[in-house]
């Protein structure tokens, strides 16, 4: 396939942006990636990776090495531009546009007729076109891809959004083998920015409009939020009727047309636990299931420290040390953001002093190497190796990593455990 791409400038070097530039400079495509933080540009300019991502660091060593990566703080003329940025959301709940914004003006200046820019980030619903907006405004020299324009006249600058949807630990495969969505201002952006997936995806490119492709970011992840918290909701149920859920799962997923999703600690992540909000934000009371999701999955970190609180009354002092295993988001990755089990070994660092002194706390996680900065003000807390943590008298399971998959129940009987993976307990 003709590949008139020669260069692609990446703002923003995360999670998404360094997996994604790598993999496009990799094509043959001269990538420059450009990142505010100067110790990532340093890093990565020296062949180093700052994530930890399967292959990742063998991918960024080998694209450097021949040219075809390199990093800076600020951006340079390309043919095409993608906004890999962070979309935060406020104690609001409303997205955060800044970053984007931010990003958007500090390649302004530096655009030319016959470029693409492409969104990447997760955003709400019309923020492509306010994109497209934003740069008609810093560069009037130029037409812009409009929203319903005249689709005769190909605009100077197209714009268009296309949303990732790579899993963490398996990103690398998954950039190549999913299937993209590309939304464009105009048919001419999403026509062109297939052009430029095709260069490096294996999977479908699929057109649309902007509005649309960002919808449909958003409701992939509403949709997981809406089955995680239906998950979660069995698990107190079951609670109450003494079943348990494990096993009522599994038979109930034995149905072929049923696939109930895992109980756990609520839900982390800088993706299920915030693109939601995405949409109840703007949609308020149209959006009651999503919002109702999200309160069940946002409360479950306290149930599961009152869940603690009640086994330690019940325990009769015999308690008298605490391990939490893991800290991590979800399972064999070190990513922390939003974690839920942070959240819960937080709470405990508070309650234990004021409610039970005496009764000490310690953290086990073989993927997360420095205790995270959430916690890193409580001094008694304490994050040891498996084998100490196993000699807590109370174990409660938050990451099923695999290592911790793998401790026999042997090891923790006549331990007191809360189990909210189900390691032990189905
Ligand atoms: N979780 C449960 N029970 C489950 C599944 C997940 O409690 O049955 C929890 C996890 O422990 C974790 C959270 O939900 O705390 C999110 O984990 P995840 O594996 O569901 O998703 P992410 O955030 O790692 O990645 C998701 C993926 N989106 C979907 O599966 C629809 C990924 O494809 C996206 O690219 C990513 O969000 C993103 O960046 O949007």
């Amino acid at each position: 396939m003709s590949n008139d791409f020669k260069t692609c400038v990446m703002i923003g070097l995360g999670y998404i942006g360094l997996p994604t530039a790598a993999v496009i400079a990799r094509t043959g495509i001269k990538v420059l990636g450009v990142d505010i933080n100067p110790r990532i540009v340093e890093t990565i300019n020296a062949g180093n990776c700052p994530i930890e991502e399967k292959g990742l660091p063998e991918l960024v060593a080998q694209v450097v090495a021949d040219g075809r990566l390199a990093a800076a703080t600020s951006p340079a003329h390309g043919d095409v531009f993608v906004i890999a940025v962070p979309t935060p959301f406020e104690e609001t709940y409303k997205p955060d546009l800044s970053y984007v914004e931010a990003a958007v003006r500090s390649i302004a200046p530096i655009l030319e007729r016959g470029n693409l820019v492409l969104l990447e980030s997760t955003i709400p619903v019309g923020a492509t076109e306010q994109a497209a907006r934003w740069i008609e405004m810093l560069r009037p020299d130029l037409t812009v891809s409009r929203r319903g324009g005249d689709e005769s006249r190909i605009a100077d600058v197209l714009v268009a959004h296309c949303p990732e949807r790579i899993l963490p630990g398996q990103m690398l495969r998954e950039l190549v083998e999913n299937d993209r969505v590309i939304g464009g201002v105009c048919r001419a952006s999403a026509e062109r920015g297939r052009a430029f997936y095709k260069t490096f995806v294996g999977g479908d490119c699929l057109i649309t409009d902007s509005r649309t492709a960002e919808l449909c970011k958003l409701s992939e992840n509403a949709f997981r939020d809406v089955n995680i918290a239906f998950a979660n909701e069995l698990s107190v149920i079951c609670e109450e009727y003494g079943i348990s859920v494990w096993e009522l799962v599994d038979l109930a997923n034995h149905h072929p047309r049923v696939n109930i999703l895992q109980p756990g600690p609520g839900v982390g992540g800088h993706c299920i636990a915030v693109d939601p909000w995405f949409i109840v934000s703007a949609m308020d009371d149209k959006a009651r299931l999503i919002r109702e999701a999200r309160w069940i999955n946002s409360g479950r970190p306290r149930l599961v420290v009152r869940k603690v609180l009640e086994e330690l009354d019940a325990s009769d002092g015999k308690v008298r040390s605490i391990a939490c295993f893991g800290l991590s988001y979800k399972p064999n990755i070190d990513d922390v953001r939003e974690s839920p089990a942070i959240e819960i070994v937080e709470y405990l660092a508070k309650d234990l002093p004021l409610y039970h002194p005496g009764v000490s706390l310690s953290v086990v996680d073989p993927f997360v190497s420095e205790m995270p900065k959430h916690l890193a003000s409580f001094s008694d807390l304490k994050k040891v190796g498996v084998d100490e943590g196993l000699a807590a008298d109370m174990i409660v399971m938050l990451v099923d990593h695999r290592q911790f998959k793998e401790i026999p129940a042997s090891r923790v009987a006549g331990k007191v455990l809360v189990d909210t993976r189900g390691v032990w307990s189905r």
